[in-house]
């Protein structure tokens, strides 16, 4: 009965968690001017309940959700429903205590004990490790990507070489990508998400409140620890699905990757939502680096600033997205210009933004599955380091599951975890072919690392029938880079 109530919470807190989907939407905003002029929604930060209760698939139908919840704001079309998002976690979950999912599991059809059969198998998972090569494409997929989904947590990341630049942790399984920075009197290292699909930054602040008190064990901000810190009047909000931050704008001195930006205007939370402030959320805030056109607190990004300030000699943000999987913890983000050691010089590609309102969104030239053209056209791609997947159209994301061999159901498309086919999306007429192993994240059942997995890419059922949001199950293949005062993306072959 207990136990029932915990996972009756736990599911709840579930539907209210996503760690890198914190995108504003503007035209989704503008919709909700008139009731709320200056909150912009965004979806919900991941809780990060401990994992010992959570099976990696509740949080993988997350991820799913999100994606379609941030695209749907992208867009500027109604998200999906609370209560839709809700039924497809009872529809998973019920599968899941049913045994129709993994059948030899099944061995009762009450929520108490579905996190008991499941960790009564991690063992299995564990041992699982050390036979499975972390790098194999065909002995499905790795122990150590299940081992992350099931624990959670931050990956570090090596220290670069490249100036102006700074290591991106992994956030458990390839979800989310985590930078150091430094802010400050004296300078306090804080951790922050760092999002290409949002144009805000804020931290917590000294005195941030939260329904549970305190917003958790993370770093904060405020006169208390920062000598240089000023606080304004200016009040900022930025909405998720159930829950806010909401604060004001400061100024204080920003050191990121030893470039000072004295006096940086930003935000500090003095209010965030339950889930936002657990104690198992591994970062303190959150940098968005898209155009600022789309910041709620309507001031420069931090990277057009130091641009601005004659720090970097222009406002580019490159990214190499790093693939747990892989054991090289290479992960970066370099400021106002591109690291040439992470790329092929002569595969470079740079194409124009087509967003009218500052994400970082390209023409797709072409979309193929092992070299097949899928014969898709005119299709555009947002690229979102702060979406774990790919979300497309559903005709279009049908299209590709059938050729990948996979299959959908109302819930989601899984794929086989030893998939070796190869989906490529194609910029600025060059394809960039995805690894396979990105394209089956995470098995369906976590002890059949080598059956049906989740699809890297799945049906976004309000989008428009030609746009698609593309996060890091694509970008792990690529460098990408984003510069805002020429409106150009660029994207190269990883070195
Ligand atoms: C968000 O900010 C706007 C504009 O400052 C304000 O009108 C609104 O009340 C705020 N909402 C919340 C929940 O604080
Ligand atoms: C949990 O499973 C055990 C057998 O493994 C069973 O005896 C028990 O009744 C189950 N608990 C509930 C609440 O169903
Ligand atoms: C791992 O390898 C050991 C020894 O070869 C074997 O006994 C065990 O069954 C394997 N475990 C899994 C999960 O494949
Ligand atoms: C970093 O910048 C310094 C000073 O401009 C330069 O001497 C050095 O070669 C640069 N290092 C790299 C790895 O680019
Ligand atoms: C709080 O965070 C610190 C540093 O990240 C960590 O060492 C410590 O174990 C955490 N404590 C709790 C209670 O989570
Ligand atoms: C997939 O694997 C099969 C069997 O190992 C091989 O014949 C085929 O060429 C592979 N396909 C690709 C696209 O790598
Ligand atoms: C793609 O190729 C076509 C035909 O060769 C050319 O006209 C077009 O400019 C190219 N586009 C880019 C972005 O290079
Ligand atoms: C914010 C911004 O500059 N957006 C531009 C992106 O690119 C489109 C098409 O070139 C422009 O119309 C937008 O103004």
């Amino acid at each position: 009965m207990q136990l029932s109530i915990v996972f009756a919470v736990l599911l709840a807190c579930i539907l209210h968690s996503t760690p890198s989907d914190a995108i504003p939407a503007r035209a989704h905003h503008q919709r909700l001017a008139r009731a709320n002029p200056r909150t912009i929604t965004m979806p919900l930060k991941r809780l990060h309940v401990p994992r010992t209760d959570v099976h990696p698939q509740l949080l993988l139908q997350q991820h799913i959700n999100r994606g379609n919840k941030r695209l749907a704001r992208m867009t500027g079309r109604s998200e999906p429903a609370e209560h839709e998002l809700r039924a497809e976690m009872h529809k998973r979950m019920y599968l899941l205590e049913s045994g129709s999912v993994n059948p030899s599991s099944a061995t009762t059809a009450t929520g108490s004990n579905f996190s008991r059969r499941y960790w009564r198998n991690s063992k299995h998972v564990a041992q699982a490790a050390s036979n499975t090569s972390s790098t194999s494409t065909d002995g499905g997929v790795s122990a150590l990507d299940i081992q992350a989904a099931e624990n959670g947590g931050l990956t570090p990341a090596k220290i670069p070489t490249a100036n102006n630049t700074l290591g991106l942790a992994i956030d458990a399984d390839d979800v989310g990508y985590i930078a150091t920075i430094q802010i400050g009197t004296p300078p306090q290292n804080f951790n922050i998400l760092m999002d290409s699909g949002s144009a805000d930054f804020w931290v917590g602040s000294e005195t941030c409140q939260s329904q549970q008190g305190t917003c958790g064990n993370h770093t904060f901000l405020g006169s208390k620890s920062s000598s240089s810190f000023v606080q304004s009047n200016q009040n900022f909000n930025v909405t998720y699905g159930s829950g806010s931050v909401a604060g004001v704008l400061c100024q204080d001195n920003v050191n990121m990757a030893g470039l000072q930006l004295n006096k940086h205007t930003f935000g500090v939370a003095n209010e965030e939502s339950v889930q936002f402030s657990a104690d198992t959320v591994p970062f303190d805030g959150l940098m968005g680096l898209a155009q600022s056109t789309l910041s709620n607190e309507k001031v420069p990004t931090p990277v057009e600033s130091l641009a601005s300030n004659g720090l970097i000699s222009s406002a580019i943000s490159s990214f190499k997205i790093s693939r747990l999987a892989d054991q090289l913890n290479d992960g970066q983000v370099t400021f106002g210009g591109l690291d040439s050691t992470k790329f092929v010089a002569n595969t470079l590609v740079t194409i124009p933004n087509v967003s009218k309102i500052g994400f970082w969104e390209g023409a797709m030239d072409a979309i193929t599955v092992n070299g097949q053209d899928t014969g898709m056209t005119g299709r555009t791609a947002i690229l979102d380091t702060g979406t774990t997947l790919i979300i497309a159209p559903p005709a279009d994301a049908l299209a590709v599951i059938a050729m990948l061999g996979g299959k959908c159901d109302t819930q989601q498309c899984t794929i086989s975890c030893t998939s070796n086919t190869s989906v490529a999306l194609s910029f600025g007429n060059a394809s960039f072919t995805i690894d396979p192993r990105d394209m089956a994240v995470l098995p369906v059942d976590v002890n059949d690392p080598t059956g049906d997995c989740t699809a890297g890419i799945q049906p976004g059922t309000i989008g428009t029938n030609t746009e698609w949001l593309v996060g890091d199950v694509f970008l792990k293949n690529a460098y990408f880079s984003v510069d805002t005062q020429n409106n150009k993306i660029s994207l190269a072959k990883l070195s």
